[in-house]
């Protein structure tokens, strides 16, 4: 299995590359905020209270994101691969993903980071909220709380898989073409690396 993490800032472009990802290398996209999202469209009770704190730009607390992540799991057996966006955005979540995955005997290869200075997220998010009806992205103020949590409780995530060396960090600011091509090269290099060493456990 190849299992990737798309890493970064709110805006960064994290939903935008994934899909690319997932039509090229035949991933299962696995996004906590489009779950959400769907949970809060379908006005489930983990719909209901998700949003309370959505709107607020907190994140959800973590037992509500790792039991959706676990069931997803759970309801791919066959896949090959998944990508998580959005997902882990806490240690816990890290850690808990990673307990989750040993127990299907696989793991993460690699964490990619989209990195975007927080001026040309806000101005991205704003527009997106013009078009979007996100509640999340049409004032400053929650936008601004967002990059606050990620600084304080998503950052420390990056160090957990610094590590483990399975983090590495790219300039997120380009074309969507051109931020997909460096994406796309370091997926392909990491495969390669990947089948190299279970070619030599075979
Ligand atoms: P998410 O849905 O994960 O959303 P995001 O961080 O806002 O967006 P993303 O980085 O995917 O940006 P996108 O590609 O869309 O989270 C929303 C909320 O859900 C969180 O605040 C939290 O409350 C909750 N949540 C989700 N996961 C959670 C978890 N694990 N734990 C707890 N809570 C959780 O791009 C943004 C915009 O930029 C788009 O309009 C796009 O068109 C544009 N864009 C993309 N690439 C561009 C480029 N290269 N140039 C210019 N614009 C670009």
């Amino acid at each position: 299995m190849f299992n990737l993490i798309l890493f970064g800032p709110p805006g960064s472009g994290k939903g935008t590359q994934s899909e690319k990802i997932v039509e090229k290398f035949g991933l299962i996209h696995l996004s906590t905020g489009n779950l959400l999202r769907q949970e809060i469209a379908n006005r489930t009770p983990l719909g209901l209270q998700a949003k309370s704190f959505m709107d607020k730009g907190q994140l959800v607390p973590d037992e509500v994101v790792i039991a959706m992540i676990a069931s997803c799991l759970d309801n791919n057996p066959e896949a090959k691969g998944f990508l998580f966006d959005g997902f882990p955005r806490t240690v816990a979540q890290a850690q808990a993903l990673d307990n989750l995955l040993s127990l299907k005997k696989t793991s993460i290869n690699k964490v990619i980071a989209l990195d975007v200075l927080e001026e040309e997220l806000v101005k991205r998010l704003l527009k997106r909220g013009e078009t979007s009806g996100r509640s999340d992205d049409t004032s400053e103020e929650v936008i601004r709380k967002r990059f606050a949590v990620y600084k304080e409780e998503t950052e420390p995530v990056s160090h957990y898989y610094k590590e483990h060396n399975k983090f590495e960090a790219i300039h997120g600011i380009g074309t969507v073409e051109e931020i997909f091509n460096a994406l796309n090269h370091l997926i392909e290099a990491e495969i390669t690396a990947q089948q190299t060493v279970e070619q030599r456990t075979v």
